[in-house]
């Protein structure tokens, strides 16, 4: 075995990659991954000796979790950037200590190898570490809870919008993870993380709605112009609004990819005339998107796939994402842009983007905009219009089974509203599903981060329709699921109360039998079984 990661659903035979990732990550770089966060426990560990003033620093906060999410699915596959990484880990760590006069008997706050030990070191602090699986099960739970956690609240600072509390929780977690050993504690911790997701998600929510304005029902168009296009894809919107900024008057277009289509739906956005369309699908088909793609391509966030050749000369990547060889956009200074004049001297030179897609899609129902339609919405539900919604949202991936979810949207009854959020809207956006009541039945939110926006509308439906239970409402969730943001969504689903959810198209490969028998039996969480019988079970309530 060279490596052990069950990070995702697409984890090799759905119990672990050992030589190298289905995700194309190398074992060096999944060791490089296991030390960096056993290291950013070891610097949680010293954080929390300096007391409240240092836990809450928000210089700190941010750098661990930046970190964190270097190790998400799909972000950074280059070691060199991982090494660096390290090493300032392992700085900061040591200048904590001397400033604090604190130290510790655990090896994770003394480890000081050099590079050259660091996969020895990472192949011996991995996952299988810790021998008992429940408690392996556990922890890795809140670890890739955190990644989720951190992934948001990272997007979050980047606009300006910062919680020190969350930063404490995120040190506090990590280092629980080295010093607490009893199932129940762990389980409170995983509780506790889903707590800090509902507070991480209302927070991005609230930066990009307060930056961007509220999305608005808009059509967004597929087709390609006849200039040199760029290509972003990730969840940044920042990096896109730069960009955008940037590109003005130049005579290039700007296209988005992926999780950047919901963008389209801000209002701040719709200012620039040369944001023409999106392109592509969601995040596995890159490979032959970005190759008939002909200009370049700017990945902000996850998820990346392995570079092919077609179009390893324009592509580009920046924030935490990293591939060894490919450019990588620094970050912006204080106070200042990031400069994208790499990504538009490079489009100067290239053809206008083979045509994929005709028509256009809809997005833009986050919850301002359908709680504007919440009186339709709730006349529909309560004159029996409705039956049912069905929260399809969560992530899209390479399995087959996924066909599962076009089925399920296809197969749904005419009166069900589907709401989504994420890049599993890829898997039926395509479909003419139609109207019930004037309402449209596919109902938009956004990205991943927007399920928010869904938990939020749940809620306010409970307050406005006087039901006592969330689990009441005639709402069904049929969630995908794909990388550790999905857990946070999940885990913050959880902390809402949420019961019942089907999780697919596989249960994570990280859940222990009993671990995955506790949650079913506190939660009602599930497999996704047919689309017939899951279609049924759902319509009648259960
Ligand atoms: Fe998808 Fe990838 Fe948004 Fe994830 S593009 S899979 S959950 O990174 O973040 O939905
Ligand atoms: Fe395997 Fe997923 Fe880990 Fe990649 S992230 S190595 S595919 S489990």
């Amino acid at each position: 075995m060279q490596m052990f990661c069950f990070q995702c659903e697409e984890t090799s035979k759905g119990r672990g990659c050992t030589q190298q990732g289905i995700c194309g990550k190398h074992s060096s770089t999944a060791q490089l991954q296991d030390l960096l966060v056993y290291m950013l426990k070891g610097l949680a560990v010293v954080i929390q000796s300096g007391g409240p003033q240092v836990r809450t620093d928000p210089e700190l906060g941010r750098f661990i979790a930046e970190s964190l999410f270097m190790t998400v699915t799909n972000v950074n596959f280059d070691d060199a950037r991982l090494t660096e990484r390290l090493q300032e880990i392992i700085e900061r760590r040591e200048s904590l200590k001397s400033k604090l006069g604190q130290g510790s008997d655990l090896d994770a706050v003394n480890w000081c190898g050099d590079p050259g030990q660091s996969l020895s070191k990472g192949a011996l602090v991995g996952i299988l570490a810790e021998t008992d699986e429940d408690i392996r099960s556990l922890r890795e739970l809140l670890v890739y809870g955190l990644k989720g956690l951190a992934a948001y609240t990272d997007h979050a600072a980047i606009l300006g919008f910062e919680d020190p509390e969350i930063y404490g929780f995120m040190i506090d977690a990590l280092a629980a993870t080295l010093t607490e050993s009893a199932p129940n504690r762990l389980l409170d911790w995983v509780f506790r993380c889903g707590e800090r997701g509902v507070a991480a998600m209302a927070l991005l929510d609230k930066a990009h709605t307060s930056t961007f304005g509220h999305p608005e029902i808009t059509r967004i168009n597929q087709q390609v112009g006849t200039n040199p296009g760029i290509l972003i894809s990730g969840h940044d919107l920042k990096d896109l609004e730069e960009l955008l900024e940037q590109t003005q008057g130049t005579g290039i277009d700007v296209y988005t990819h992926g999780e950047m289509l919901p963008a389209h739906a801000y209002p701040a956005f719709k200012q620039y005339p040369h944001l023409v369309g999106n392109y592509g699908h969601a995040w596995w088909q890159q490979d032959k998107e970005f190759a008939a793609f002909n200009g370049p391509i700017l990945v902000t966030t996850n998820c990346l796939i392995p570079v092919e050749d077609s179009y390893r000369d324009r592509i580009f990547t920046t924030g935490q994402v990293g591939w060894p060889g490919v450019p990588h956009i620094p970050d912006r200074p204080k106070g200042g842009s990031k400069d994208f004049s790499p990504v538009i001297a490079r489009a100067r030179t290239c053809p206008p983007p083979t045509p994929l897609d005709q028509g256009e899609l809809v997005a833009g129902f986050a919850h301002a905009q359908i709680l504007a339609l919440a009186d339709q919405v709730l006349a529909a539900v309560q004159s029996g219009a409705v039956r049912r919604l069905i929260v399809m949202g969560g992530c899209d991936g390479r399995h087959k089974q996924r066909a599962y979810y076009t089925e399920v949207a296809q197969c749904l009854p005419r009166d069900t509203l589907i709401l989504t959020a994420g890049c599993a809207k890829y898997r039926f956006n395509g479909l003419d599903l139609g109207t019930v009541a004037g309402i449209p039945r596919l109902l938009d939110a956004g990205q991943c981060n927007d399920a928010y926006s869904l938990a939020y509308v749940a809620l306010k439906l409970k307050e406005t329709l006087g039901v006592a239970d969330l689990n009441d409402l005639p709402i069904s969730y049929d969630i995908a699921w794909y990388e550790q943001k999905a857990v946070i969504v999940l885990l913050a689903l959880l902390h809402l109360g949420v019961k019942g959810i089907r999780l697919g198209p596989t249960l994570p490969a990280f859940l222990s039998p009993k671990v995955a028998g506790f949650l079913r039996e506190r939660f009602d969480l599930k497999p996704i079984d047919n689309p017939e019988t899951d279609i049924q079970a759902m319509l009648a309530g259960a």
